[in-house]
């Protein structure tokens, strides 16, 4: 049974994502963005009122498979915007001139394997040559300073880069994806947990990107949006300053394929409960970061 303020497995996520789309057509739906390692299906939901050369906002959750807040964020922001939709003017108006592009769960065999057997569980779940370790950090496998710093080439390591960019074929079908589109897509928001930031690229090197200045600011907004309700505090900045260098990341990579508004989130909490946040703390962490999201956003559909 489902529960917005509850942690759902992958069947209750996808039995979910299928009724949602039922019930708001003309708003919402869903198609299949590939195939898992696996062979699950990962499905992407669009969102918005149908127009003609409507710039969109990429979201994706569940790419580090023990990160379940996240895919609690993606649906929280699903019913938000079908029940604010006609209700309240400014999540209408976005509707109106924007799409979003909603992926709930990318990784969604590392997602099952927590549910099943190791709630740590980050990688995906494809075996590697010569190596009885499985999976590869979908953060760290795309091609964007591939596997030179903050990475690891070793297949045991949380941090594996795998044998090349897009080894895995649910990095390969979110790339496509946005590679398809890129005509379209003006921002992209990577949903992470944890440690309360908000980053942007890059984090493959410390040189400055060249909207540094604007995703700074826009980041700045936001944070103070987000804080605004629980005085939950966020630090921001570039990547590789702010948290660590970590190259292969998708938001350096989409940021270098032309998207300028790409953000990585790490929502709550700093370390207390960490990845096992409380399903008490669902809905305050998912109201506060609707308000960061909303407010890029907004800076998207005024600026892009
Ligand atoms: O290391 C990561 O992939 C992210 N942190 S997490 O604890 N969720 O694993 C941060 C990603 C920041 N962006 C890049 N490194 N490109
Ligand atoms: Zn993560
Ligand atoms: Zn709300």
């Amino acid at each position: 049974i489902h529960s917005y303020e509850k942690y759902n497995d992958l069947d209750t996520i996808n039995a979910w994502s299928a009724n949602i789309a039922a019930q708001n057509p003309g708003l919402l739906s869903r198609s299949q963005l590939g195939t898992s390692y696996q062979g699950r299906p990962i499905y992407l939901l669009k969102l918005g009122k149908s127009g003609v050369n409507k710039k969109a906002v990429f979201i994706d959750c569940g790419f580090h498979a023990r990160e379940w807040i996240t895919p609690a964020f993606c649906q929280w922001f699903v019913k938000e915007a079908v029940n604010s939709y006609g209700v309240e003017s400014e999540f209408t108006s976005m509707l109106d001139s924007l799409d979003f592009y909603i992926l709930p769960v990318l990784n969604v065999d590392g997602y099952v394997y927590t549910w099943t057997t190791n709630r740590m569980w980050r990688k995906t779940r494809s075996p590697n040559a010569n190596s009885s370790c499985v999976g590869t950090d979908p953060n760290r496998n795309f091609n964007a300073g591939w596997c030179t710093v903050g990475a690891s080439s070793r297949a045991c390591d949380e941090t594996y880069c795998g044998t090349a960019p897009e080894s895995e074929p649910e990095t390969k079908a979110l790339a496509n994806f946005i590679r398809k589109n890129i005509a379209s897509i003006k921002g992209y928001l990577t949903i992470h947990s944890y440690s309360q930031m908000l980053l942007f690229p890059y984090s493959y090197t410390y040189s400055l990107a060249k909207d540094h200045n604007e995703l700074n600011t826009v980041a700045q907004g936001a944070v103070s949006r987000l804080t605004s309700l629980y005085n939950t505090k966020y630090t921001y900045g570039a990547g590789g300053t702010t948290i660590y260098l970590a190259a292969g990341g998708s938001d350096d990579w989409a940021y270098d394929t032309g998207v300028k508004y790409s953000y990585t989130f790490e929502l709550r909490d700093t370390g207390r409960y960490g990845f096992a946040l409380p399903e008490t703390q669902i809905k305050p962490t998912c109201e506060e970061t609707l308000l960061a999201v909303k407010y890029i956003a907004n800076h998207i559909k005024n600026n892009a």
